[in-house]
């Protein structure tokens, strides 16, 4: 793979000097994706599952397509992938209808502080409303989940296990298939926040066992306001819907209506169309390029990133061990808003902030981190422009300090 070719897809990436670092946030999009989304608007444009015409039957055809996409990619069935706006949606779905159905007084929902807000916050809510303890795993000494301390937590009361696959914040991998099978052991389900691991690795739905898992398109490629729910179809049956409206009925009567089945009676209205046949086409772009072509550039430009970074004297990185492309780092007296922004004239794009992950950060004992996390379309080039950046800020700063 050549990813000088590569980047000739990205039009920003092709036509700008930007050192492109905020893939955790959200990722480019290639032109193929793009096309698939004009090809929408521009030849179609209808919509779907209700017009007795060829366009609507084109579009029908495009937007369960791009499932059947996703179901191969996650080795499920077609009808347990529900399209969702996106990975928080997917996993307020779960929360909302399952959650709120199933759990009492006293249950146990295991999470961790090292979740994203969406992962956490929506058990959050059902906690509270149903009087059930939210327990976390106490991290280890790096933050991370480990077996060890999750089995601290697990009782004959879990009912529910909500944890990231891939920390945004951290770029850890959580031990999951392990999680799991032990989860299981005592009848609790789990749900998968895996927003960070689907664009960057294989995951098989099927191999891990997950009862859910969600991810979201523009993290890997995709359109924004797409993303997906998985859930195994017995339990998808046996929820209800949270929203209702069209597309999603069986048969309405004045008092009383049937809905259809999974995935179906879960979106409802018209659903994002353009969006789906989007995500189908990126997920064809993913796997031109292939999860170990994405697996090994990743890790070489990791390894290199913290390499450079550990000969920085006056920069602190919260998670040196991270197996991911994601590095979280403080300029040492420098607020991370005002390093991002010293990197933005060096045109070298991260995020600074809290990440969606405050409990983290108290954690931490920080308020913010400088997050730097690479994609496929990354180069050494990219990596030596934000060491340059790094040490411009410290150089500007240390004025103040
Ligand atoms: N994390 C980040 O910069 P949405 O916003 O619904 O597409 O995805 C939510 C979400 C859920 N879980 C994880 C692990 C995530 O990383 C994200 C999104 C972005 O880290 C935006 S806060």
């Amino acid at each position: 793979m050549d990813v000088n070719k590569i980047r000739q897809d990205f039009y920003v990436l092709a036509n700008n000097k930007l050192a492109y670092l905020d893939n955790a946030a959200s990722t480019l999009k290639p032109n193929s994706v793009i096309e698939a989304l004009n090809h929408y608007y521009r030849d179609l444009g209808v919509n779907i599952h209700r017009g007795v015409y060829r366009l609507s039957y084109e579009a029908t055809e495009l937007y369960e397509n791009a499932r059947q996409k996703v179901a191969s990619l996650l080795n499920c069935d077609f009808e347990e992938v529900i399209f969702t706006r996106g990975a928080s949606s997917a996993l307020n779905l779960v929360a909302s209808s399952l959650g709120l159905k199933e759990i009492k007084e006293n249950d146990e929902i295991i999470t961790s502080e090292l979740e994203h807000h969406s992962s956490m916050l929506p058990w959050q809510n059902v906690a509270r409303i149903k009087k059930a303890k939210l327990i976390y795993i106490p991290l280890n000494v790096e933050k991370k989940i480990t077996i060890e301390n999750f089995k601290k937590v697990l009782s004959d009361k879990t009912k529910i296990v909500a944890l990231n696959y891939v920390s945004n914040a951290m770029g850890y991998v959580t031990p999951i298939k392990e999680i799991i099978k032990l989860a299981h052991e005592k009848g609790a389900k789990v749900i998968v926040d895996a927003a960070q691991a689907v664009p960057h690795m294989e995951v098989d739905v099927k191999d891990l066992g997950c009862d859910f898992l969600a991810f979201s398109g523009h993290k890997m490629c995709g359109p924004t306001g797409i993303g997906v729910l998985y859930g195994k179809y017995d339990l998808l049956q046996e929820m209800d819907p949270i929203e209702f409206g069209g597309d999603m009925i069986d048969y309405v009567e004045l008092q009383k209506s049937t809905y259809k089945d999974a995935p179906y009676k879960f979106e409802t209205g018209t659903p994002l169309i353009a969006s789906a046949i989007g995500l189908g086409a990126a997920i064809d772009y993913i796997r031109s390029i292939g999860y170990d072509f994405i697996v090994k550039h990743e890790f070489k430009l990791r390894e290199y990133m913290l390499s450079k970074m550990k000969e920085i004297p006056g920069i602190t990185i919260y998670n040196p061990t991270t197996e991911t492309g994601i590095v979280s780092f403080n300029i040492d007296g420098v607020h991370p808003h005002d390093a991002a922004s010293v990197f933005d004239e060096e045109n070298v794009a991260i995020r600074a902030g809290h990440h969606c992950a405050q409990p983290l950060m108290h954690n931490l004992n920080q308020v913010a981190t400088i997050r730097a996390s690479i994609y496929f379309y990354n180069t050494k080039e990219d990596i030596d422009k934000l060491i340059k950046a790094i040490k411009k800020s410290i150089d500007f700063f240390k004025q103040f300090i």
